[in-house]
């Protein structure tokens, strides 16, 4: 595996899920494989799950483990190409780029959606430049439109607390003060739909997410609907996606905040979000502290789905 930003970048995701589970039963099992391998970890933006999940991920394959935040401490980086470089940028990424890639054998790499153009964004620029002149297999840590380590680590969860072979999975959209990417529920959508479970997607009118990652699902404005018979409740905010509102916040309506009244609707769903979350605007204190709900273990799983993503690239690499 030479890039990972999305399902097929994995192949088969029963394979990829029975990997997943060896390594949580032996996650030292190749410490061997990634011995005086680096990998570099690349930070454009804060992080607590995924800068742990993946260096403990490297650590438990035997890698070193380089961490750059590039907002602290390295130099102001420009990204676009034909500036005149006469204001706070010191250091263009096109040669930043092959220099990271000289002191590594993987990268990984945090970039989120800069909201300033959706072309941008949806091109994946940043990460893209990374993939073509680095050198080195490079996986998305979050990027402008992916978080694939994070959609393969709720599958892991999925497939490890459903009771349906095909369970209903329910992505809805809740409020949020800030201006949030579609990265994850993108990749959490596309995912699923790849999983082969039911999904719905249930958001406010106007948020729509890219059909390109929603395809296959079925797309609801009525949350209360869509809740109906859920197996497992999947809440996050994102800004809304369609022109001309792309980046921008329409409604922080809190009648879409998951509350233990709209988890009764269901059919006594599990509930999970990525984290970091907004308690009061997202969810109830009640509903994520309750016996169903799968933060905790979703988190945790982040450790497997990095293992299993750095290994197969390793793998790659000694072919
Ligand atoms: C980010 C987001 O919504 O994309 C990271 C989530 C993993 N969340 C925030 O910035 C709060
Ligand atoms: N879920 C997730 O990626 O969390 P961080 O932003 O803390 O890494």
């Amino acid at each position: 595996m030479k890039q990972f930003l999305s399902p097929a970048d994995l192949g088969d995701l029963r394979k990829a899920f029975q990997e997943a589970i060896e390594i949580k039963n032996d996650r030292y099992g190749h410490v061997e494989l990634g011995r005086n391998k680096t990998l570099l970890m690349i930070f454009f933006n804060s992080s607590l799950r995924t800068r742990l999940s993946t260096q403990k991920a490297a650590m438990n394959l035997g890698m070193n483990c380089i961490v750059l935040d590039v907002n602290q401490g390295a130099w102001k980086l420009e990204t676009e190409r034909g500036v005149i470089m006469d204001g706070d940028k010191s250091e263009h990424l096109l040669e930043a780029i092959p220099v990271m890639g000289s002191y590594c054998d993987l990268i990984g790499v945090r970039s989120f959606a800069t909201f300033d153009s959706k072309e941008k964004d949806y091109s994946e620029a940043i990460i893209q430049q990374f993939i073509q002149y680095s050198g080195r297999p490079v996986f998305s840590m979050e990027s402008a439109t992916v978080h694939p380590l994070q959609a393969f680590a709720d599958y892991i969860t999925i497939e490890e607390h459903k009771t349906v072979e095909r369970p209903k999975v329910v992505l809805t959209w809740a409020p949020h003060p800030k201006a949030l990417p579609q990265a994850v529920p993108n990749s959490f959508a596309q995912w699923m739909v790849a999983a082969g479970y039911e999904v719905v997607v249930a958001n406010p009118e106007g948020y729509d997410l890219d059909p390109k990652f929603t395809a296959g699902a079925t797309i609801t404005h009525d949350q209360d609907e869509a809740l109906k018979g859920a197996h497992f409740v999947y809440a996050k905010n994102w800004s809304a996606y369609e022109d001309p509102n792309y980046g921008k916040i329409l409604s922080k309506d809190m009648n879409w905040t998951v509350s233990a009244q709209k988890m009764a609707l269901t059919d006594n769903a599990f509930f999970m979000h990525c984290l970091p979350v907004r308690r009061g605007m997202i969810v109830t204190d009640e509903v994520i502290e309750g016996p169903r709900s799968l933060v905790i273990p979703e988190a945790a799983n982040r450790e497997i789905s990095a293992t299993v993503v750095i290994k197969r690239m390793l793998e790659a690499l000694e072919k």
